[in-house]
């Protein structure tokens, strides 16, 4: 079996249970050898902390990228988040262009906003940026408020399932043909993920937690991205990345203070046996 090496190319937020402070340790569990670009250093993330501390590590990027490809490194998947600002897409797309393995799979998490709105520093331009990453790749992991500002659909609470199959067609439309819609609801007290590859649909329902933690959109993704590269289908890897996410939230619950991030250390080893069945 050939050894998997995936890079993620997302921020460091120093304190705060998100984006590279959680995607390696989860990707390690998952039995992958993870490389990392960050691509900013804040110094915790910006939901919830003010005067936070933010350093766009973009310039760095085509003299790693260049020493990479002296170096004939390879990944066999690159799985990207959070970024600093809009001239890293273009660095993002040339980094795959000299790194990406024949066969590997470039997977976009458009971590860019949530609950209707965008986060701090983010504005239109980098939404539309993000789209044409998102359509360079092989696999896009939005929630539903990023798949509106990808799409230009309007940000709903409440929906049918006809809405989700719009946003899905708009999505697909925009050129990367695997979606996989988190937060997708039909019904009071549950959630779900909607994974759609080409025509091809699976949805995997879930128990929705009455506490909400921040970070939960990168645990679900980086468990995702784990489960994927060891072989697991991606309704399968949703799945696990599901019911891994919810115990993450479950276990948070019951800790004091802990409104900044998930727990999601103290439940790896559910994540480790997942992958192992
Ligand atoms: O979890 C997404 C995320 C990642 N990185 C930074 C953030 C956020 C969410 O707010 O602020 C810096």
């Amino acid at each position: 079996m050939a050894y998997k090496r995936i890079l993620t190319i997302q921020d460091i937020s120093c304190v705060g249970q998100c984006s590279l402070t959680v995607a390696l340790p989860i990707l390690s569990a998952c039995g992958v050898e993870t490389a990392i670009l960050p691509s900013a250093v804040l110094s915790t993330h910006t939901a919830g902390f003010t005067g936070f501390t933010f350093r766009d590590l973009a310039d760095d990027m085509p003299s790693i990228r260049d020493h990479w490809k002296k170096e004939n490194i390879q990944f066999s998947a690159i799985y990207t988040g959070y970024l600093g600002s809009i001239s890293q897409v273009d660095y993002v797309l040339s980094i795959r262009e000299a790194t990406l393995a024949d066969g590997g799979l470039l997977i976009v998490d458009p971590a860019m906003a949530d609950n209707g709105k965008l986060y701090p520093i983010f504005d239109m331009t980098y939404a539309k940026e993000m789209g044409r990453l998102c359509a360079a790749a092989d696999y896009i992991l939005p929630n539903i408020t990023e798949a509106c500002f990808l799409t230009g659909m309007e940000y709903r609470e409440q929906y049918e399932e006809s809405y989700i199959e719009e946003l899905i067609g708009k999505l697909q439309a925009l050129g990367c043909k695997n979606v996989v819609l988190t937060g997708v609801s039909y019904r009071e007290g549950f959630t779900g993920v909607l994974v759609a590859e080409g025509e091809k649909r699976s949805y995997y329902e879930h128990t929705k937690l009455s506490n909400s933690c921040h970070g939960t959109g990168d645990i679900y993704a980086s468990a995702f991205v784990g489960s994927l590269v060891r072989g697991k289908t991606a309704p399968e890897a949703a799945k696990i990345a599901a019911d891994y996410t919810v115990s993450c939230i479950r276990y948070t619950a019951n800790l004091e203070n802990h409104w900044y991030g998930a727990a999601f250390e103290p439940v790896l080893g559910e994540l480790i046996a997942a992958i192992k069945n």
